[in-house]
């Protein structure tokens, strides 16, 4: 499913992708570019067959140590062990960052790289260099970034549920202390119109078969909202090449996908624009009556995870507990525990710092653990009602998986 009138449009769409993707990456001119291009496609009969821009070929495909002890390997992506949170403090550090690529993390030069900003809904299409965007007002906010399919295996373990996506437990997530320039100060900056409707920015890191590079449309609504920055750094240091050097947008509360890194492009539209991101993933399929007109998914949900090993094996007596829950609507209000699967809970003791908006909150409880098998449960309630439910209702790509999860325990 694609916005293309025809394949020809198709091509042409691919080739100019193609040429900015090797104009911000090299530094050439357009022209320059197209002539690389001509030489390397001597003999191949169309551009589907030229070798795609990329950063890092045969580089390893994430840059950081993802060391077996924190880090769960799915595919192409690491899921944080939970446990590894435990005595980490409130933010989590880059190093244990959860890192989903839909392809590899490409290595950028942020000496000759450039953002740029164009599309009918800007009447000055502009490039910024990191030294410009460097010198431009910053902002710092603390918000997790959390997968819109986290918690996804669980629709599978606890609802007997068959769904297709990576079978993440609850690590896709992080808190950050992100620090960067308001999207609205450079939209602002190269005239939006007041006739935009749609805001599409794209990753620089290989295309993802033939649905191209990685771009996610937000309404310009969101877009010009105070707390949506181009990031430059995560936790007071530069960006990690994993996590979007040298630029990555910063969209709280919304899903994952939405905070694109590796920036390269920002497209402002005045119609509305379809990407299979926005078509055919990252939306609601499912039984209608749950989810009428599959909807686009926006914004995250509210969940908790314990900083135990899945399963975890404790020794009897008093085990001090400790987890973190949160919600993208807001802060987290109160955190039940229960180890009997659920049949009663107890109050859970919130941490002191922390517990930000549309970030996390850290909990702990005592447990007076006898010899067995157990399955514990956390429930949290934000400041605003919302609670986690019992179940979710089955969608196809297995995403917002909010409702309370069984946790096994042995202790022995
Ligand atoms: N360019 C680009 N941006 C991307 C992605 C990607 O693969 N390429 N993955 C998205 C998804 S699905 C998520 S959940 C977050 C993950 O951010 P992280 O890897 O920094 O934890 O980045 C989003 N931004
Ligand atoms: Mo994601």
């Amino acid at each position: 499913m694609n916005n293309f009138k025809n394949e020809q449009d198709y091509d042409q769409d691919r080739f100019e992708r193609h040429v900015w993707s090797q104009q911000s990456a090299t530094g050439l001119s357009r022209r320059q570019v197209i002539k690389n291009l001509a030489g390397l496609a001597a003999g191949v009969a169309t551009f589907g067959a030229l070798p795609m821009p990329t950063y890092g070929q045969a580089l390893p495909p994430i840059v950081k140590p993802t060391p077996a002890d924190k880090f769960r390997t799915l595919g192409t992506n690491r899921e944080t062990l939970f446990q590894a949170f435990k005595g980490q403090g409130y933010l989590t550090p880059a190093s244990l960052f959860f890192v989903r690529n839909h392809t590899t993390t490409p290595r950028i030069d942020g000496d000759t790289w450039s953002l740029r900003i164009e599309g009918s809904g800007v009447t000055t299409p502009s490039n910024f260099t990191l030294n410009q965007l460097k010198a431009l007002p910053s902002v710092t906010l603390t918000r997790a970034i959390e997968c819109a399919g986290n918690g996804r295996s669980f629709f599978t373990t606890q609802q007997a549920q068959t769904v297709t996506g990576t079978a993440w437990r609850l690590g896709a997530i992080g808190v950050g202390s992100w620090t960067g320039v308001r999207l609205s100060t450079l939209l602002e900056s190269v005239g939006v119109k007041q006739t935009a409707v749609d805001v599409l920015p794209e990753g620089l890191d290989s295309e993802v078969g033939a649905t191209g590079h990685v771009r996610r449309p937000i309404p310009i609504s969101r877009a010009l909202a105070d707390d949506v920055l181009v990031v430059l750094r995560l936790n007071g240091e530069v960006l990690p090449p994993d996590h979007g050097f040298p630029a990555r947008l910063l969209v709280p509360g919304w899903i994952g996908i939405a905070n694109i890194k590796w920036l390269g492009r920002i497209t402002v539209s005045e119609t509305p624009v379809f990407t299979s991101w926005n078509t055919t993933q990252y939306r609601y399929f499912g039984n209608p009556t749950d989810y009428p007109g599959d909807p686009i998914l926006t914004t995250q949900t509210i969940k908790s995870a314990f900083e135990l090993p899945f399963p975890a094996t404790l020794k009897p007596g008093i085990n001090l507990i400790t987890g973190r829950s949160w919600s993208a609507a807001g802060t987290i209000a109160r955190v039940e525990v229960s180890f009997n699967n659920g049949a009663s809970y107890s109050r859970a003791t919130l941490k002191a710092r922390g517990n930000g908006h549309q970030a996390w909150a850290e909990w702990e409880i005592p447990w007076a653990a006898r010899v067995g098998n157990f399955t514990l449960k956390a429930r949290a309630t934000d400041n605003l009602g919302n609670t986690q439910p019992l179940s979710v209702p089955f969608n196809t790509q297995g995403y917002l998986f909010s409702a309370i999860a069984g946790h096994p325990v042995t202790v022995s």
